[in-house]
């Protein structure tokens, strides 16, 4: 892109998908083959899934709590915290699909996760527990924690057919952004994927960055192609 992507003046909106993990060492979810230990990613992400075989969704939830426990933020992650604090107040902010927490560890403050967060777990009953941290491995049905009303925790992840988190807030915040950033996805989950059409409407700017096109292309003002690591460092600095 000829000038700066963000000035002083802008209100900046971000979308981060799995692509962004992935050169701290997060296995994307489209990639490769698409498969966990035999099973479909579709086929541990829903609630049927979780009817059908908890043992089997905690196995996946916990195999990811203990990789994204070890990762390290990367220069991407760091770029955005980076561009957080560098405009402050609030014309900023931050919507993860991801459920890790390395935007977290890299500093970003403003930010929501839309579908969840692998180290919280909540009631399956609905109880009207609060959802409450958990870093814990069940790896066996048994040891699966208990909620205090006697019903399985599950993880706080949102699956096919459940209701994203803070739409309200996601809505609010994309209606007055100036700048839209979208860094790692395949825009094939919606309605992460609608986004920028929604921001199309604003007249934002509307800015892709990941290797390759995303499913939803066209609605981009820019694609810039490159990994996030190496691209974001030197896209954000501000005019
Ligand atoms: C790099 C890189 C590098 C690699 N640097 N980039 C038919 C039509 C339309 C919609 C539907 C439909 N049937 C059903 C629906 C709705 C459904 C849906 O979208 N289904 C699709 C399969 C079509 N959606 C839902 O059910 C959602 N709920 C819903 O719609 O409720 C209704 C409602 C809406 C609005 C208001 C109120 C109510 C819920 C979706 C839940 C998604 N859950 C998951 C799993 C849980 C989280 C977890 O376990 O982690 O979320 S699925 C999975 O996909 C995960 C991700 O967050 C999500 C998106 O994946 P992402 O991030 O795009 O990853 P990939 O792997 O696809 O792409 C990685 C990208 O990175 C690639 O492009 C690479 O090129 C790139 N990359 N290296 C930068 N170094």
């Amino acid at each position: 892109m000829a000038d700066r992507l963000i000035h002083s003046e802008d209100r900046v909106f971000v979308l981060t998908g799995a692509g962004i993990s992935a050169e701290s060492g997060l296995p994307t979810f489209r990639a490769s083959d698409g498969l966990w230990a035999g099973h479909r990613i579709e086929d541990v992400c829903t609630p049927e899934a979780w009817e059908n075989d908890p043992e089997l969704v905690w196995q996946f939830y916990s195999a990811r709590r203990e990789a994204a426990e070890k990762a390290q933020p990367n220069p991407a992650h760091r770029a955005l915290a980076e561009l957080e604090e560098r405009l402050g107040g609030d014309a900023f902010f931050l919507c993860t699909q991801n459920v890790d927490d390395l935007h977290e560890k890299a500093g970003s403050r403003r930010l929501v996760h839309m579908h969840g967060d692998l180290f919280t777990s909540r009631c399956s009953a609905e109880c009207g527990r609060p959802p409450a941290g958990d870093r814990a491995l069940y790896m066996t049905k048994e040891s699966i924690a208990r909620c205090g009303c006697g019903a399985m925790m599950r993880p706080h992840i949102v699956w096919f057919g459940e209701t994203p988190l803070e739409m309200d807030r996601i809505a609010d915040e994309l209606r007055r952004a100036t700048v839209m950033l979208v860094v790692g996805t395949s825009g094939s989950v919606y309605p992460a994927a609608n986004f920028v059409h929604w921001a199309r409407q604003t007249g934002a700017r509307r800015v892709y960055v990941g290797p390759e096109a995303p499913l939803n292309a066209t609605a981009f003002t820019h694609v810039v192609t490159g990994k996030a690591g190496e691209v974001l460092p030197g896209l954000l600095s501000i005019e």
